[in-house]
């Protein structure tokens, strides 16, 4: 299992001038011919060629039409060495692949009745041989022939050619591409599909075709993906200018994935997840995602194909560029205050904790065993907040600007991190040398911040300074790092103070030295700070603000963002106070203002509905967790569920009232609007339902009887569920005998029984992953049980007897042998051990040593395991 170091980047010695594949597709192999024309790089005095190959069975070779014997050949199992070459010559070979056989899901594989390919990041070598690697660039030709009937459906990237009969009731089709592109943007299908299309007409009038390939059943649940995809082409056109460049965009659908979707150039292919959605079907979030999936897709057309990778170090050019553009689509077309709560609830409770663990690295990591374990959340959700932080330091102009730059410069090559930053610097004439340690630094920064207010100067200093995290771990001494910090000062009246000569009411700090401080004069009164507003930097902020200041900033903050967070904090600090209550035996009051604050915003009428509704949403037991450590599980839900109820006490009427406001019958729509309602009133609904009150379940009853839309239905049947109500496993058996031919469906169906916080749960879950719906071979199952039991039920995963712990390393050692990418994920589970009181911590240890120890370990699992025991 070998290291590998980014230090040890060396251009390739040939490019690839075209490549020209053959598909004969059969239903028990497939036949790939490649022609591929190799041209020496004249930097390098190296005339050998590895090219890469994987579970290839080589049927013949020739170089300048010369047969090579295949016993002459330097062949491995991962690949083939070739010596001797000239400066220029013509590679043809023919392999034999089993797609049927490949459960792994990378490469050519099959879903249901069809075929299809995943290539990122390196699976196109399980197709033929090829130097695979992303900074190999070439055009392709691609002729895929079938049986017609079996498989009257044919893609490949680009745009399509040609097509036509052949004898045997076979035909074929044949595909161009034109834009250079390494492998991993490779994509074909071959099947028996239905389609619906639609078109696109680009900024420069060209009408672009567009389709959504499916199995038949599935077809009338694609058209919101297709507006979404209309959305999303017209969006980057007017915010970053940028046009489609291919006659055609075809996107496929298919149930067995390993991620979320793919952006193969004019061919993604996409989880059936995020495409397929229905009113009666999917929920509100499900429809957000499925938008803001297409669209990052979509988006990586320009950053990610067009302009790509230099090598796989440098993922987080492609990724983290997108998921910022993807982020701000759907700002634009959703909530963008909504928007940012979520994204940043989600990096604070995962990124950071996975930041604090033993697969801690920077955003462009420095080594690797194996790449798939490095599409992670540093890489993209990090990797989205450091390019959030060139926009806010250069403002959208000059953020555009440095886009400009950027694609002017490397249109069609495969570049670095370091090239983004320069064009940034370069077309903002800004010295981004120190930012650029938000590459090359793990951990999340600790920020402190100290006030002090000089009522004789009327002058407020405050007084910032970074910190490495505890977990730093870098091979180098850690250096300060270049920290945006927006923020504000509100008087004791809730009204922003001016801040500057040109009367901002907000101002982005830079610090960039250890320590250092910023005065404001002028100031009357103490004020209050609104620091790191709209979470300026994906750092830890650590403040001396009291309870009645998070109250005041909870009530008055302009900043969406930092009004929620002021809400959170007073949330995280009374149910940190109440687990230490619980902890030394002891009782824990609340404070009354605690609920005087929560009142205000519920009842706050002129909030975004969302806002309120996330406002009112107590922090997850994960989010608590990688604040915290030797936690006990057990005791932190207690605390959790004492405050729950005190807001029941205290304001059940108010809840009530809340919840009736907002349950119209107005009909349904996917409308910032109503989704924002139906998140308030679902939440309202939580709350009355954890009371345990009779009253509240029936209520929680009739919501899933009368809804008209799936959002209602399956919220009201989760709160049963997971308060085990009377009813709930008859309505859990008509749901199941309902949708027990849908995947998508069965899989929320089985992830809410995963989630019940009930002791028996474990033995459920046993019994459901018997059920002929689940299989360890399908991602998405995987994901809905073992995903969701181990990350969404803390307290059974966490059982202190350590039964969760052997069960997910069982099905961890299990999936190895069918899917390694997927058994990393799931072991990935086990990363944050450090967090958990020394029992559990203990339990968690002794199992990931038990997957450690076992034999033939996939490279994706041992690396894993093997840095949690370093
Ligand atoms: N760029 C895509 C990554 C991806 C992937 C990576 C490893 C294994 C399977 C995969 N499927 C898709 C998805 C994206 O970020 O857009
Ligand atoms: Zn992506």
């Amino acid at each position: 299992k070998k290291e590998i170091f980014r230090a040890d980047y060396q251009p390739p010695n040939y490019w690839v001038r075209w490549v020209d594949l053959a598909f004969l597709v059969e239903q028990d192999h497939t036949l790939v011919s490649a022609r591929i024309l190799f041209k020496r790089n004249r930097a390098i005095m190296d005339n050998t060629l590895f090219l890469d190959g994987q579970h290839l069975s080589l049927q013949r070779l020739s170089i300048d039409g010369d047969e090579v014997a295949v016993d002459d050949l330097y062949l491995t199992d991962r690949g083939l060495l070739l010596h001797d070459l000239p400066d220029q010559f013509e590679l043809r070979s023919e392999v034999k692949i089993y797609p049927a056989e490949n459960t792994a899901l990378e490469g050519l594989y099959q879903s249901g009745e069809f075929f299809l390919t995943q290539c990122e990041a390196e699976g196109f070598r399980r197709i033929t041989y090829y130097p695979d690697r992303p900074d190999v660039l070439a055009p392709f030709t691609v002729t895929i022939v079938a049986d017609k009937t079996r498989y009257p459906v044919l893609l490949s990237n680009g745009n399509r050619l040609a097509a036509g009969d052949l004898s045997h009731n076979r035909h074929y089709c044949k595909w161009v591409d034109p834009h250079p592109k390494p492998s991993y943007l490779f994509a074909m299908v071959a099947g028996d599909l239905a389609y619906i299309e639609d078109q696109f007409t680009t900024a420069n009038n060209k009408q672009i075709q567009l389709r959504i390939f499916t199995e038949q059943r599935n077809i009338d649940a694609c058209d919101y993906a297709m507006q979404s995809l209309k959305n999303a082409m017209r969006w980057d056109e007017e915010r970053f200018n940028l046009v489609y460049d291919l006659d055609e965009y075809n996107i496929v659908v298919t149930d067995d994935f390993n991620m979320g979707a793919m952006e193969n150039k004019g061919l993604n292919i996409f989880n059936s997840k995020y495409v397929l959605a229905k009113q009666n079907t999917a929920t509100d979030q499900d429809f957000i995602h499925v938008e803001a999936v297409i669209g990052h897709e979509y988006f990586h057309n320009w950053t990610g194909n067009r302009i790509t990778c230099r090598d796989w170090f440098q993922l987080s050019l492609k990724e983290g560029l997108t998921v910022f553009r993807d982020q701000e689509f759907t700002s634009d077309q959703q909530s963008r205050a909504v928007k940012r709560i979520e994204d940043v609830r989600h990096l604070r409770s995962a990124q950071f904790a996975e930041d604090a663990s033993p697969m801690s690295h920077p955003v462009r990591p420095d080594s690797y065993i194996e790449i798939n374990n490095f599409y992670t959340l540093t890489v993209y959700e990090k990797g989205a907040e450091v390019v959030r932080m060139y926009h806010t330091l250069l403002g959208e102009t000059g953020f555009q600007k440095g886009m400009d730059l950027y694609f002017k410069r490397h249109d069609g090559t495969a570049v670095s991190c370091d090239d983004f930053r320069h064009a940034m610097a370069d077309a903002n004439q800004m010295d981004l040398t120190q930012f650029g340690l938000w590459y090359s630094q793990n951990g999340t920064p600790v920020v402190t911040a100290e006030s002090e207010y000089d009522a004789d100067e009327a002058c407020y200093r405050l007084r910032f300074e970074q910190h490495p995290p505890d977990s730093y771990r870098g091979k180098t001494a850690w250096q300060p790092m270049h920290i945006p910090i927006k923020l504000a000062l509100y008087d004791d009246t809730g009204r922003p103070l001016k801040l500057n000569r040109q009367s901002d009411t907000h101002i982005v700090f830079e610090l960039t030295q250890k320590q250092q401080s910023l005065e404001i004069e002028n100031v009357s009164g103490r004020p209050t700070p609104s620091l790191l507003q709209g979470f300026s930097a994906p750092v830890r902020l650590k403040q001396k603000l009291t309870f009645e200041d998070w109250a005041f900033l909870a009530q008055h903050d302009q900043d969406a963002f930092n009004r929620w967070d002021a809400a959170q904090q007073l949330q995280q600090n009374i149910i940190l106070a109440k687990y230490r209550a619980l902890q030394d035996n002891e009782t824990h009051k609340t404070p009354k203002l605690f609920f005087d604050s929560f009142r205000q915003l519920l009842l706050n009428e002129k909030l975004d509905k969302g806002l309120v509704a996330l406002a009112i949403t107590l922090p997850t037991l994960q989010s608590l967790i990688v604040n915290m450590d030797a936690v006990d599980v057990a005791v932190l839900h207690r605390a959790k569920e004492q405050l729950v109820d005190e807001i029941n006490q205290h304001l059940q009427v108010e809840i009530l009232s809340v919840y009736h406001q907002n349950h119209t019958d107005e009909p349904y729509q996917v409308s910032a609007r109503q989704v924002a309602q139906r998140s308030l009133k679902n939440r309202c609904l939580w709350y009355l339902v954890q009371s345990g009150n009779k009253e509240f379940y029936h209520l929680c009853h009739q919501q899933h009887k009368n809804a008209d839309n799936y959002t209602d239905t399956i919220t009201a049947l989760t709160l049963l569920a997971h308060r085990q109500a009377p009813g709930y496993e008859d309505l859990l058996a008509d749901y199941y005998n309902q949708w027990q031919e849908h995947p998508l469906m069965i899989n929320k169906w089985l992830s809410i029984q995963a989630t019940i916080p009930a002791e028996d749960t474990l033995d459920r879950v046993r019994q459901l992953m018997e059920l002929p719906v689940f299989s360890l071979k399908n991602p998405n199952a995987v994901r809905a049980v073992l995903g969701a039991f181990c990350a969404g039920n803390l307290t059974r995963f966490h059982a202190p007897d350590g039964c969760g712990y052997a069960f997910l390393a069982d099905q961890v050692l299990a999936l190895d042998t069918i899917n390694p990418q997927i058994a990393a994920r799931m072991v990935s589970l086990l990363n944050d051990f450090r967090q958990f009181h020394p029992d559990l911590r203990h339990q968690m240890l002794s199992q990931i040593k038990r997957i450690h120890a076992a034999d033939k370990l996939s490279a994706n699992v041992f690396e894993i395991v093997d840095r949690a025991l370093q």
